[in-house]
């Protein structure tokens, strides 16, 4: 089945004039990055060469995508938006709630029980708003992405940091926050920074044991977890041609993993042909008719450092199979000098377990050239020593590869085949333990390695590595053993040297399956009900946060001082935590647990400034809470790596902390903040980190005249009388300081609503007095570009457009004045009214009844 075919035609109809506009504003050939960017400017967004790296541009997206553990908190904001149906085709995936355990069957039927209110509740709202709803165990949301919905030139936004994944199809996919999800479901422009650009030149060819997974880990090592912040990779040259459209989706995923904003390859014979075997032959047609729109100008490629901010190169011939790890992504050992690394670091040696699959790696050519090393091993007399698991990504890829006996081969040699599902990846892991040392190694070919990331255990050394890397690893359990080279002895005590993996890229016999797991949404989904019970501790329905109080803030406490890496799972972890994803009062138990408090080196242990005493992060924040008192975190670089969960900023808005102030921020984490209403503060002078003290307490002064470009200034009072006074930046534009003085974006968002429809109603007393209707009142024009302005300038300029439309009348009727004044008190009433909702929403948060 092919969705949205329509809108796909469209794009493509309007692609080629809008690139060549683009093309002539820019006097330059285009990368395929730009050329996706530009022919995607929302209508209300002038088309200028934009500063890379610089400016905020507008954009209109395609399509959204949502997976249920971030779901629950974009739905509940598009609740309260107050629109019948999503604006744009959109999707919600259910994947991340289904715990490994036993396996497939028993495992999710499980998770259906245990997870009911929440699958239902986002089965009835995806049913109501006109939202494609994949049911549990359909698969993970990048491979049920890539398999219906992904297609060349596209742009689309997910809430999940892997979203990037579909690049592997030539669109550009970027993850996000719920809010940002919420705004382009209710129709709204979506704001980006305009992307620096890195090309990454592959020459070569794959061979051997080396697989796509080996290039981003590789490239990975090279720009490390925040090299690629704020910018797009797109890869291109002959190697990038000869790769597989599955194997360029894992590339594309695990740029997540250095932060790019999104990463790509151009439209070619591999997508087109996956394109075909994915059911989906009328959108290759389409791209075909496309497709010298659906690459970067050839100029581009034949001189790239002319055209791309940096560029890599990597020989495909030359590169080797590669381990990263344990703890961070880009820790990247060529397969040859890994054993010598594991013996010099005092890594656990003997792993326990290996998992292979996840959106990372379980397309049917992972798991064809994965069987094929289980195959020989089970002729050859080799079992796994370890314990193994396998995660197919779609019930599409399950069917097919038990269909052709591929699952069985693993099964064979021992693997557990478990549900289509997130699982292990993110924690979801019941895992069995048989070995008592604390200190434990595992390897998987999933993308994230953080500590604790899998099984919560920050004992666990957690190594990433590619699917048939893990296959020929779990045959002899010791991370020193080096498939390449080493031999391995079988049940006979004969030494076995494991043959080269051999996979194909698409089933000879065609993909199939039974049931999908779609479920379309109801074409009215008006009478639709969405439950959302008041005692529930899974789901809770939002309370708009306080706006700003219109002062500098005073006598903030530190909450913590982080050291070191601080992604959003040691914010907000996931694992036991994810089933509080809609509950945000009982999520917010887990903020900052995971972080390593700088002063004493533990984790969730932080001091109390009012009692002197030591205990966990949420209960001492809950504390200040309490007692009306604001707080500050303090944070080291790259402050929020990692997923696209805005629970990690929704959490310290919700339990009272006003700032987070660190030296560098991830991309999607800044966003949310930001969104949130939440101050998101870089040192000016990184070496200020050092002054922050255990007992201080600050002042964040310059907030009355908060503008774009111009810093703020942080005072820290020390608690023997002392004082600094350091300058600290943002990158807030003009509408994110809006965000900001509404209380969150979403507020702003209202404020605006609300702003309309008072400007409705004075434009109302003003025609009915006058029986005539003005022509074009301004307060319509004002609806469309509202979310971007500050909502004081939105009242005015609704006045203002008023009482032009009054005076026009006045004169041209002769009304009397008295009527342009009482529609002029019509105005300041309703501008008044705003005010006091705001200060009684304000006043609400303060009491901490609703929030
Ligand atoms: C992840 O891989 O970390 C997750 C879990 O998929 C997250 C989303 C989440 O936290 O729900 C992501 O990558 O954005
Ligand atoms: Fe799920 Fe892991 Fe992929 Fe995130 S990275 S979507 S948790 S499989």
């Amino acid at each position: 089945m092919v969705f949205d075919i329509d809108m796909i035609k469209a794009l493509y109809a309007a692609m080629p004039g809008r690139i060549s506009k683009a093309r002539k504003m820019a006097g330059k050939p285009l990368t395929l990055s730009e050329k996706i960017l530009y022919a995607h400017l929302h209508t209300d967004q002038k088309l200028e060469n934009f500063g890379r790296g610089e400016s905020y541009v507008d954009f209109a997206p395609d399509r959204v995508a949502m997976q249920d553990a971030t779901a629950q908190m974009a739905l509940l904001q598009f609740m309260s938006a107050g629109k019948a149906q999503v604006a744009v085709p959109s999707t919600v995936h259910c994947d991340h709630l289904i715990t490994a355990k036993n396996g497939a069957g028993e495992d999710l039927a499980f998770a259906k029980n245990e997870n009911k209110e929440v699958f239902d509740f986002l089965g009835s709202v995806s049913n109501k708003y006109g939202i494609g709803f994949w049911k549990p165990g359909a698969g993970i949301i990048h491979q049920v992405i890539l398999e219906n919905y992904a297609f060349p030139g596209g742009l689309m936004i997910g809430t999940d940091s892997h979203t990037v994944n579909a690049g592997g199809l030539g669109m550009i996919a970027i993850g996000v926050g719920g809010a940002d999800a919420c705004d382009v479901m209710a129709g709204l422009a979506w704001e980006l920074k305009m992307p620096k650009l890195i090309g990454v030149n592959l020459i070569g060819k794959l061979s051997g044991w080396t697989s796509s997974k080996d290039i981003i880990l590789k490239v990975a090592g090279i720009l490390t977890v925040k090299g690629g912040t704020n910018a797009i990779l797109e890869y291109f040259g002959p190697g990038a041609d000869s790769l597989s459209c599955t194997g360029k989706g894992t590339i594309c995923n695990m740029g997540a993993e250095i932060g790019a904003t999104t990463s790509l390859f151009c439209y070619d014979q591999k997508m087109a042909e996956y394109l075909k075997g994915t059911n989906r032959a009328d959108v290759a047609a389409e791209a075909d008719k496309v497709a010298a729109h659906l690459r970067g100008d050839k100029e581009v490629y034949e001189s790239p450092s002319n055209y791309f901010d940096e560029v890599i190169e990597i020989n495909l011939s030359e590169l080797e199979p590669h381990i990263n790890g344990p703890f961070t992504p880009d820790l990247a050992w060529p397969i040859s000098k890994f054993a010598q690394a594991v013996k010099d670091n005092g890594w656990p040696r003997y792993f326990e377990v290996g998992l292979i699959g996840s959106c990372t790696n379980s397309s049917y050519e992972d798991i064809t050239r994965s069987a094929s090393i289980a195959r020989f091993a089970i002729k050859k007399k080799l079992k796994a020593k370890t314990e193994f698991t396998i995660t197919p990504g779609s019930e599409m890829v399950r069917y097919t590869t038990q269909r052709d006996g591929l699952l069985q081969e693993f099964e064979k040699i021992g693997g557990l085949i478990l549900a289509n599902a997130c699982g292990p990846c993110i924690g979801q892991w019941a895992r069995h333990r048989k070995n008592t040392e604390p200190k434990n190694s595992i390897l998987t070919s999933y993308n994230r390695n953080f500590a604790k990331r899998n099984d919560g255990d920050p004992n666990t050394h957690s190594f990433v590595a590619s699917p048939e890397i893990v296959t020929a690893m779990v045959l002899s359990g010791d991370l020193c053993f080096n498939p390449l080279t080493d031999s391995l002895k079988n049940e006979n005590g004969e030494d076995i040297k494991l043959e080269e993996p051999q996979g194909i890229e698409m089933p000879l016999k065609g993909f199939a399956v039974k049931d999908a797991g779609f479920q379309a949404p109801a074409k009215d989904g008006s009478s639709v009900n969405v439950i959302v019970s008041p005692s529930s501790d899974r789901l809770q329905l939002l309370a708009p946060f306080a706006a700003w109080e219109g002062l500098d803030l005073k006598g903030l406490k530190l909450l913590i001082k982080a050291k070191g890496k601080c992604t959003t799972d040691h914010i907000s972890m996931a694992g036991p935590w994810l089933k509080f994803r809609g509950h945000l009062d009982n999520i917010s138990n887990n903020m900052l647990i995971g972080a390593l408090n700088f002063f004493n080196e533990k984790t969730d242990n932080v001091k109390n400034q009012l009692t002197g005493s030591y205990d966990s992060v949420p209960k001492v924040q809950r504390a200040y809470k309490a007692q009306n008192i604001g707080s500050i975190v303090v944070g080291d670089e790259n402050y929020g790596e990692g997923s696209s969960r805005e629970h990690a900023a929704m959490e310290p808005r919700h339990l009272g902390v006003r700032a987070i102030l660190v030296k560098s921020f991830a991309r999607i984490h800044e966003t949310n903040l930001k969104k949130q209403g939440m101050l998101a503060l870089t040192f000016a002078n990184k070496e200020d980190y050092n002054k922050i003290k255990e007992d201080d307490s600050f002042n964040i002064v310059g907030l009355t005249s908060f503008s774009p470009d111009k810093p703020l200034t942080l005072v820290i009072n020390h608690s023997d009388g002392s004082k600094d006074s350091i300058t600290v930046n943002h990158t807030y534009n003009k509408n994110q300081i809006a965000w900001f003085k509404a209380g969150s974006a979403l507020n702003a968002m209202g404020n605006v609503k609300a702003a309309a429809a008072s400007a409705a109603a004075s434009k109302k007393i003003a025609i009915t007095k006058k029986k005539a209707a003005p022509k074009k009142v301004a307060a319509e024009k004002v609806v469309k570009p509202v979310a971007k302005r500050s909502v004081k300038k939105i009242i005015k300029k609704i006045a203002k457009a008023v009482k032009k439309v009054l005076a026009k009348k006045t004169v041209k009727k002769a009304a009397k004045p008295v009527k342009k004044s009482s529609a002029k008190k019509a105005i300041k009433k309703s501008v008044k009214k705003m005010v006091k909702k705001v200060v009684a929403k304000k006043k609400v948060a303060k009491t901490g009844k609703k929030r």
